[in-house]
């Protein structure tokens, strides 16, 4: 798969449904209708989509919901609904190997739910949105294989003024390049120079070499030796809502 296709949410999505028989929608319990996201929804219509409502535990609600697809509250930290999920996911199949993408929100528990799944520690969770990184496949037996992968919301209208007004924590997105592209490119419209100085970088109008510029400057680079493009962007976008870099 091409490396866009990876940074883009919705080109991974797509590639991941189309990859797995089956995928998990993960929820949270709490907010269970907003946590579920319509173009996963969408995008899996035809393939075996069951929604797995996670972190029961915090919740002592069990709402019936209205959809039509298989659905199971699940706790991965209590160790609760896994018989049921498991399943769930093998009901009316005869395939003897499955591939499962289990998407959903970030912040939802899905690595988590897989670490329940497979029995042990297999991939990162943590407290912060935006955990898992890249896709990962994780096997949980000889018939099925799961796919992590980061988490996504709605490509929603306004984000940008969101972030431009410190509305949202630049750490609930997953994509920040997508935002700090866009915080460049009004930069280049309205106020280059400034840009320019306040990273002490080269001059461009091109957002993409900007950014680059910007991790060079800052020496951030990956285990890889690839630039850190993800931490330049919450540089510029904190930076940016913080009011240290004025427009
Ligand atoms: N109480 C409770 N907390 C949970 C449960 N599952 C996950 N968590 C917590 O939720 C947080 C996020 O968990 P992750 O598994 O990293 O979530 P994720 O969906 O993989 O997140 P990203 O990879 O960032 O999209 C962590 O602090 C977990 O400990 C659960 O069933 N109950
Ligand atoms: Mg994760």
């Amino acid at each position: 798969m091409a490396r866009k296709t990876m940074r883009n949410p919705f080109g991974r999505i797509k590639w991941i449904i189309k990859e797995s028989d089956a995928i998990i929608e993960v929820v949270d319990a709490r907010d269970i209708e907003g946590t579920r996201n319509q173009a996963i929804e969408k995008l899996a219509r035809g393939k075996r989509l069951i929604i797995a409502i996670n972190k029961s535990d915090l919740t002592n609600e069990r709402p019936i919901l209205k959809t039509r697809l298989d659905y199971v509250y699940v706790s991965s930290k209590k160790k609760q609904g896994k018989k049921k999920l498991l399943d769930l996911i093998v009901q009316n199949t005869k395939k003897d190997h499955l591939k499962v993408g289990i998407l959903g929100y970030p912040d939802v528990g899905k690595s988590s739910l897989i670490n329940y799944l497979v029995g042990r520690k297999a991939v990162k969770t943590g407290a912060t949105p935006g955990v898992t990184k890249g896709k990962q496949y994780i096997r949980i037996s000889e018939r099925i294989l799961l796919i992590d992968s980061p988490g996504v919301y709605p490509r929603k209208e306004g984000r940008i003024s969101l972030v431009m007004k410190s509305a949202v924590d630049i750490d609930k997105f997953e994509d920040p390049e997508e935002v700090a592209l866009r915080v460049i490119s009004l930069f280049i419209k309205k106020n280059p120079n400034r840009l320019f100085e306040y990273f002490d970088i080269k001059p461009s109008n091109n957002p993409n070499k900007i950014l680059n510029s910007i991790a060079e400057r800052r020496k951030l680079i990956l285990k890889a030796g690839e630039l850190n493009i993800y931490e330049a962007a919450k540089i510029l976008i904190r930076d940016y809502q913080k009011g240290k870099l004025k427009l």
